[in-house]
């Protein structure tokens, strides 16, 4: 089965919550087996300003669903959890789950990119898939430690979880 990572982002409606409840659910999802997930991050918006801090984080998962099925199960979850989808790019979201890397496969489907388009520039993405996977290696031949210390920062801080780990 191919290993996968998921990214999550929320900055609505309690973002640490929207997080756990999108975690429950991925982990609820026949033929999605979650292997591990990252700490919770907290980091200022990239896009418009004029919108609260997110709270980030990743989720390693191995699944049988093939890619297009996989993403039908995260909209599925967006959807659950109040996602409306809106003009504004990069405006606020309750939930906002993304397809990072499905096993080393290279997608390009009008439906679907992966590895996701946004991932080596995100340090709110490369720094919980690090803590995940430190000797991950991209499709493109890249090391996820390296992509980390060339990209910008957007004041990422860990999030301390009473509840958890
Ligand atoms: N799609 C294509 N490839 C993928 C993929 N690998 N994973 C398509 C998920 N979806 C993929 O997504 C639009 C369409 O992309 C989907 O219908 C799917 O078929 P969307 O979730 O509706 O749109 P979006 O998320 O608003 O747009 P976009 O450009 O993907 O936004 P991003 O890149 O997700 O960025 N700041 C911080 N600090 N933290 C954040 O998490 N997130 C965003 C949103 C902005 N600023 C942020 C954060
Ligand atoms: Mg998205």
């Amino acid at each position: 089965m191919p290993r996968c990572y998921i990214g999550l982002g929320s900055n609505q409606a309690k973002p640490v919550e929207q997080l756990q409840r999108a975690l429950i659910a991925l982990a609820d999802v026949q033929l999605i087996h979650l292997i591990a997930q990252s700490g919770f991050y907290r980091s200022a918006p990239m896009g418009p300003q004029n919108q609260p801090d997110y709270v980030n984080a990743v989720a390693c998962l191995d699944t049988a669903l093939d890619p297009l099925a996989l993403l039908d199960q995260l909209q599925n979850i967006e959807q659950l959890q109040g996602r409306e989808r809106k003009a504004e790019r990069w405006g606020p979201r309750t939930l906002d789950l993304d397809l990072l890397l499905y096993g080393q496969e290279n997608i390009d489907l009008p439906r679907l990119t992966v590895p996701h388009y946004g991932l080596e520039q995100r340090d709110f993405v490369l720094q919980p898939l690090a803590e995940l996977a430190p000797e991950l290696v991209l499709p493109n031949g890249r090391r996820i430690t390296d992509l980390l210390q060339a990209c910008a920062s957007h004041g990422l801080q860990r999030i301390e979880l009473p509840m958890s780990e």
